[in-house]
């Protein structure tokens, strides 16, 4: 139930040494989408786009952004947008600290000598043609163009399709735009939702059809991403599965509470179903309730206190004994982000299995991953921080291998192949050993 107004905005509290088993992996889950009754309403969407193209897209357009679409694709070179001085260097700023960490993240081809002649290598190309999904929605989020189009840029992509829905005018969001002439945009459509997805999952008239979708979105973004991908006539691949924004902050006696609340209502502030848990590791009632208090205080002061509201209250304060206990929970629930708000912080780094990204200690909000501190924001919720990176640049490239053998390598290696091509049955593999070892 949401919070009225004027009623204490207050996490749901339990204390670990009461719970039964079940009730602590009740903790663990996320909410359940009905993915059927989602797929139901997506299908019609995707359907449309790929048999209508940009008819389909202005359709839905006007249906659920309200606006009417002169040209549903803006092609580079994009008009100047106009931006304050103090916008444009803290864009200019962003942009400068994510490219230099995505581009440490370049290289790592190998050659290796397996056997004397016998060389394998691996070298990476980029995805030629991308899709990134940039929300719109109850926020401008020219910040996701930036941690979607950097990594795009620096692996080398040629075609870059930003697609965002609109504003009510028909234009776009003049951040999104600069951000889409820095990092080398071909083109802006201007769609949102499961429609945006499904025009660069097949191509329209004036959409390029891409190879792969990356992107945070709502359900039926991510429903419409699943669908493209699962569907081989559109061959297209995604960064991952999404679901709603979640954290997992640590604290424990020496944390500021202050602070621990702000990160805690960062989180808060995406969305209703923003996913919320804060650890509290043998902290007293007293350390607690000033938490408590800064929560209260500072949401009732935000302009997004309506969906605080919502949020906050789905959240939950689990109290534990200790740290180690607290990272034994936030490795079993692999939250997308997870702040380390206590004593020596860095030193639970190690004890890390499964997380998004972590902000170590007091001083590293997740609002400074969320923006500009290098890192990318675009990460693993839902538990998928189990098996998923999040977007890196990695995300814009495949890794391809490549040999070459000597005659001596052949040599050396001709009589492990025919030995293993004997066991299959496969006469015609053995013989393209035994054919060229013949004339050694
Ligand atoms: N915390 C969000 C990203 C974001 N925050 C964008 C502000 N703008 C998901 O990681
Ligand atoms: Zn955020």
């Amino acid at each position: 139930r949401a919070a009225e107004p004027g009623e204490q905005i207050r996490m749901r509290l339990y204390d670990a040494a009461d719970l039964t088993g079940e009730e602590h992996n009740a903790l663990l889950q996320r909410p359940i989408i009905d993915s059927e009754e989602l797929m139901g309403r997506v299908r019609p969407i995707v359907s449309a786009v790929r048999a209508n193209g940009d008819v389909a897209i202005r359709e839905f357009t006007r249906k659920f952004d309200r606006v009417d679409l002169d040209d549903v694709v803006l092609r580079a070179p994009f008009p100047e947008p106009q931006l304050s001085p103090r916008v444009r260097e803290a864009i200019d700023q962003a942009y400068s600290n994510i490219h230099k960490f995505h581009a440490a993240q370049l290289g790592g081809d190998i050659s290796v000598e397996t056997m004397p002649g016998v060389t394998c290598a691996r070298f990476s190309r980029a995805i030629e043609r991308v899709g990134l999904y940039v929300p719109g929605g109850t926020a401008v989020l020219p910040s996701s163009a930036l941690m979607l189009g950097v990594p795009a840029q620096v692996a080398g992509c040629s075609e870059i399709v930003l697609a965002t829905p609109p504003r009510a005018d028909g234009s776009i969001v003049p951040e999104v735009l600069y951000v889409a002439h820095k990092v080398g945009a071909t083109a802006i459509v201007k769609a949102g939702g499961a429609q945006a997805i499904a025009a660069m999952a097949y191509g329209t008239e004036t959409v390029p059809k891409v190879d792969k979708i990356c992107g945070p979105g709502n359900q039926y973004v991510t429903a419409a991403k699943m669908l493209a991908q699962n569907d081989t006539a559109a061959m297209v691949s995604i960064d991952m599965p999404a679901g709603p924004s979640e954290v997992l902050v640590i604290a424990d006696s020496t944390s500021n509470p202050a602070y621990v609340a702000s990160d805690l209502l960062s989180q808060a502030e995406h969305g209703p179903d923003s996913q919320v848990v804060l650890l509290a590791a043998g902290i007293t009632d007293a350390e607690l309730a000033a938490i408590e208090e800064q929560v209260h205080e500072q949401a009732s002061r935000l302009p997004r206190v309506a969906i605080v509201r919502q949020s906050i209250p789905k959240s939950y304060c689990l109290r534990v004994a200790s740290v180690a206990e607290a990272i034994k929970f936030s490795n079993a629930y692999a939250p997308e982000h997870l702040i380390l708000h206590n004593d020596r912080a860095n030193t639970y780094v190690k004890d890390v299995i499964n997380a998004g990204s972590v902000f170590v200690g007091p001083y590293s909000p997740e609002s400074c991953g969320d923006y500009a501190s290098g890192t990318n924001h675009t990460l693993p919720t839902y538990g998928f921080s189990r098996m998923y990176s999040g977007v890196n640049t990695a995300t814009f490239v495949k890794h391809i291998t490549s040999q070459e053998l000597t005659r001596e390598g052949l040599a050396n290696i001709g009589q492990t192949v025919m030995a293993l091509a004997e066991v299959e049955e496969l006469e015609a593999h053995r013989n393209a050993v035994a054919i060229r070892l013949r004339d050694l």
